[in-house]
């Protein structure tokens, strides 16, 4: 019970684009004993949700979108020594690339994705928001990564998830690293469509999908 009003009240935090009152949220499910990934899944993120919806219909505008961003990154942030603590691995499991594609610059779900691989043992190079397709080519050569990670949230970013999987082709290193994509516009049928060789949904599910793509 009073659980649910927690998530509640952090997911209205976001709403209402509130940083400082989402991290002190964080630290009180945190005292709590609140699982972090469920507190971003099932309260800051459910407030995003909201969010997108309401600028969807146009009811609210880009200013709205930036605030609530900044109380969800407050809040992972706050939650990320936590996430750690509780994931901490000592070997590596495989070493993963991961940017949002060019043209996008959506960083939040990213960001948790390569916050959760990190706390499950991968060694994670993240490349920010924006990122050429050259760009990961040469950060995929440079550390001989196992796994790149394509984040793209608009459907006109997406093509470009298609666009870094050419441009490794062309490099020759296609057959030398795995591709698994997310954010909201992608999912299994365009994974398949593009050549990527998985997709996952949230976080949680990336951890699954990219240990499988190691063998671990
Ligand atoms: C916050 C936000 C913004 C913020 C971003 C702040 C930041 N620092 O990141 C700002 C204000 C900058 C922004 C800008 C824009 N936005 Co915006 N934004 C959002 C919003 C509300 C939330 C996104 C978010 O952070 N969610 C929370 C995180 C945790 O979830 P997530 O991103 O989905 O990530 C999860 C999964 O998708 C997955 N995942 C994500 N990446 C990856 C990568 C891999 C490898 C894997 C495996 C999984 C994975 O796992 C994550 C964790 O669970 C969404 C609506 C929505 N509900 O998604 C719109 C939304 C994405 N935006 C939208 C639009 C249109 C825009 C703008 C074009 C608006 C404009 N006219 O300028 C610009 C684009 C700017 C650009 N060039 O990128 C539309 C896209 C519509 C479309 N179909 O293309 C949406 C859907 C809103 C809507 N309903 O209309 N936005």
């Amino acid at each position: 019970m009073v659980r649910e009003r927690i998530f509640e009240e952090m997911a209205q935090a976001v709403i209402d684009g509130l940083p400082d009152k989402a991290r002190a949220l964080a630290h009180d499910a945190i005292q709590a004993g609140i699982d972090p990934l469920e507190a971003i899944e099932r309260g800051f993120k459910a407030g995003m949700d909201v969010v997108g919806d309401g600028f969807a219909k146009g009811e609210l505008f880009i200013p709205d979108l930036m605030m609530s961003g900044e109380a969800m990154k407050a809040a992972i942030a706050a939650l990320e020594p936590e996430l750690m603590k509780r994931k901490q691995q000592r070997q590596v499991l495989g070493r993963v690339v991961i940017g949002t594609v060019q043209g996008d610059i959506h960083e939040i779900g990213k960001t948790l994705v390569a916050t959760m691989l990190a706390a499950s043992g991968f060694e994670v190079h993240d490349l920010g928001v924006d990122v050429s397709p050259q760009r990961f080519v040469d950060m995929v050569r440079q550390v001989d990564a196992n796994v790149v990670g394509l984040s793209a949230l608009l459907t006109t970013t997406l093509l470009n998830q298609e666009t870094v999987i050419l441009t490794l082709k062309e490099a020759g290193l296609r057959d030398k690293v795995k591709v698994i994509v997310g954010g909201v516009p992608a999912s299994p049928e365009w994974a398949e469509e593009i050549g990527a060789d998985g997709y996952a949904e949230n976080a949680t599910e990336a951890v699954e999908v990219v240990k499988r793509m190691v063998g671990v």
